[in-house]
């Protein structure tokens, strides 16, 4: 496996739930397997979960970690060919890239979008300068358009908490007073997509997600009527894809709250933290949902992810 940037590099993501259930079931059974092996994790913003659990991940398969936080520690890298490097970059990613590559085995890169230049940001600039500048296998730690590690959690989740075969799960938007981007939305619906659930996605009118990602995905503008019989509440905030990173809502009234999840099937909340309380969901809805133990498969997905680039190395 040369490259995780989407579910679409997974050959069978349904097959690799299961693996991920037998390996947290025995997390170190792998130790010898990424003995000598180092990991180098770039991050270009900042990073909680993905930062530890990776790191955590790759410890249990016995490979060593290195963290580069080039957006504060590292020099001002250019991504533009031909640039004449009179201004504020130091670096090119090229060389960059491409000595990083040579201390390590694996590496993951962190980049959010501009959220100003759509083309670009859907072009995947720097994940895709790291595919074509590193020697070594690339994971992306959440890129402009994608977050596929916390996909793939998020699908084991579902899958663990699930009580009835085809579970109705709900993607619902929810204020937030930043415009962020469209990574995790893009990713829960590519995961959900592949996995065996009845998908809705609701949202207020304008914050449709592009159409290569939503398919024939159900969209629905009523939250309430959205909500009817779901066993999974999954609430995210993103910026506008059509009128390009704006923020064209901050309406309370989609804020879930105990009296919404009332309207579900004893429904299951979900979000990927971090979370501003009694902004996206109430207090109430955060401590009596599973965000903890969905949080804690952050691990056990990445450690899959990093035993299988291990195996193709
Ligand atoms: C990021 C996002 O993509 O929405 C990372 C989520 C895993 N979230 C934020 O940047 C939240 C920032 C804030 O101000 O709450």
């Amino acid at each position: 496996m040369r490259k995780f940037t989407s579910v679409k590099d997974v050959p069978d993501p349904r097959l690799w739930v299961e693996e991920v259930k037998q390996l947290k079931k025995n997390p170190f059974a792998y130790k010898a397997l990424g003995q000598n092996k180092v990991l180098a994790l770039v991050f270009f913003n900042p990073s909680l979960r993905t930062r530890m659990s990776t790191q955590r991940a790759a410890y249990n398969l016995g490979m060593d970690v290195m963290v580069l936080n080039v957006g504060t520690d590292g020099w001002k890298l250019e991504m533009n060919d031909g640039t004449v490097m009179d201004g504020t970059s130091q670096e090119h990613v090229k060389e960059a890239v491409e000595v990083i590559s040579q201390y390590c085995d694996i590496v993951g890169v962190r980049s959010f979008p501009s959220l100003t230049d759509r083309d670009k940001d859907y072009q995947e600039e720097v994940l895709s300068k790291f595919i074509r500048y590193s020697k070594v296998p690339v994971v992306s730690l959440e890129s402009a358009t994608s977050h596929p590690l916390q996909g793939f959690a998020d699908l084991l989740t579902v899958n663990e908490y699930q009580t009835k075969e085809r579970p109705k799960v709900v993607l619902s938007w929810a204020p937030h007073p930043k415009a962020l981007p469209q990574a995790v939305p893009n990713a829960f619906v590519e995961w959900m997509q592949a996995g065996d659930v009845d998908l809705v996605v609701t949202h207020p009118k304008g914050y449709e997600l592009a159409p290569e990602i939503i398919k024939q995905t159900r969209v629905e503008y009523e939250q309430d009527k959205a909500f009817e019989g779901a066993d999974f509440i999954y609430a995210k905030n993103w910026s506008s894809y059509e009128q390009y990173g704006q923020i064209l809502s901050k309406d309370p009234s989609w804020t879930i709250t105990e009296e919404k999840m009332k309207l579900t099937n004893s429904a299951r909340f979900m979000h990927c933290l971090p979370i501003r309380r009694n902004i996206i969901a109430t207090d109430a809805v955060i401590d009596n949902s599973i965000v903890i133990p969905q949080a804690e498969n952050r691990l056990y997905t990445a450690q899959l992810v990093l035993k299988k680039m291990l195996e193709s190395l």
